[in-house]
């Protein structure tokens, strides 16, 4: 997709240079993104309930049915690029709303292909997909280590999401042709590819995961001093990664893991700095960096710390916390 990957960022012109370059990359065929029309599956799509929304964010999530089947439908604007504004003033309908001296709004009609909604369908989907999204109550859990032992672990181990979508880009049966880089060590290898968040038509909003190739890290909590060439591998290689491809510095990344994750395998948060990605506050993302220098001052740091993060009013785990008197 030849308009891909326009910034608009245009504050210093370093770095719209970068995007700029980024784009013609993207012109060149770098870009592993396609964009195929498919027959639409929500004609038949029957809402029982919006579990969540935003004006703010501009994004819904929809609870429903799809052909009989429970589904999750999340709807997101798009942001407005600046290499599509050309376009949109010349291209679009203008209905006046509103004038007052110097003031005046409108509601400007734009061209189909430059109003799109990016679209996110989960389906079949469990309960736990639906109260994944769902607007609840959020509480602070602290975590000892022993804690984890004795409530998170057993929890997780019964009622984890399914990781058969890490598998599949891991073994190359889904999203191939989105890998943005690869290292297939078997020990410290990753997988560098966008997250389905970005819809990869800008860097503000840049978002790429590391998955791991070893399968035998569940989380942060399994981290000791012998990952540690692993974490070096992931943070180095991405970063490079991300220079070469989309001419972003590290100087303009937020690396990171997620505790807890909702995908028990190791993977890593690339987000562009200043973009406030879901969960990226710091009652849920650890800095890479830190994690790195954690272990290396104590091998041990993630077994033992006391941990912090926050639940959901409906998630099972808090109800497990609270069976335990911690809460
Ligand atoms: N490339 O199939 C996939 C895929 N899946 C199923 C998940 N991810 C995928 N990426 C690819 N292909 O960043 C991505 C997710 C997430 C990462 C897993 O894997 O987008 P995590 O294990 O730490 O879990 O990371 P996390 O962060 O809880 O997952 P997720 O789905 O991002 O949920 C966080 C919250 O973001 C949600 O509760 C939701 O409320 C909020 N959110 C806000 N906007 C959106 C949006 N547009 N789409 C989805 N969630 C959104």
């Amino acid at each position: 997709m030849a308009d891909c990957l326009a910034g608009r960022e245009s504050g210093t012109d370093e770095l719209s240079q970068q995007v700029k370059r980024a784009k013609t990359d993207s012109e060149n065929g770098r870009e592993a993104e396609r964009e195929s029309e498919c027959q639409n599956i929500l004609t038949g799509f029957k809402t029982s309930s919006v579990l969540n929304d935003s004006a703010r964010e501009k994004v819904i999530f929809v609870h429903g049915k799809l052909a009989d089947q429970e589904a999750v439908v999340i709807m997101e604007k798009t942001p407005v690029r600046e290499d599509t504004l050309a376009e949109l003033f010349s291209g679009s309908t203008l209905n006046l709303e509103m004038k007052n001296d110097i003031y005046s709004t409108y509601q400007l009609q734009a061209p189909p292909h430059l109003n799109k909604i990016k679209t996110t369908v989960v389906c079949p989907a469990t309960e736990k997909h639906v109260k994944k999204y769902q607007r609840q109550e959020l509480f602070l859990v602290e975590e000892t280590g022993e804690d984890y032992q004795s409530i998170t672990l057993p929890y997780i181990q019964q009622q984890s999401f399914s990781l058969q979508w890490v598998y599949n880009i891991l073994e190359k049966k889904a999203e191939a042709d989105r890998i943005v880089y690869e290292d297939p060590d078997t020990k410290d290898g990753f997988v560098l590819a966008p997250d389905f968040k970005w819809d990869q038509k800008q860097l503000d909003d840049l978002y790429l995961l590391a998955i791991v190739n070893r399968r035998d890290i569940k989380s942060l909590r399994d981290l000791t001093s012998e990952h540690v060439p692993l974490l070096q591998n992931v943070f180095q290689k991405g970063k490079e990664a991300i220079l070469q491809r989309y001419k972003l510095p590290a100087s303009k990344l937020r690396v990171y893991l997620h505790y807890q994750p909702s995908y028990y395998h190791l993977h890593v948060h690339f987000t562009k700095l200043g973009f406030e990605a879901p969960g990226c506050g710091v009652e849920r993302a650890h800095l890479i960096g830190d994690v790195i220098q954690n272990l290396q001052s104590d091998p041990q740091y993630y077994k033992t710390r006391t941990l912090y993060f926050q639940l959901k009013e409906n998630d099972g785990l808090l109800s497990k916390f609270k069976e335990a008197g911690k809460l």
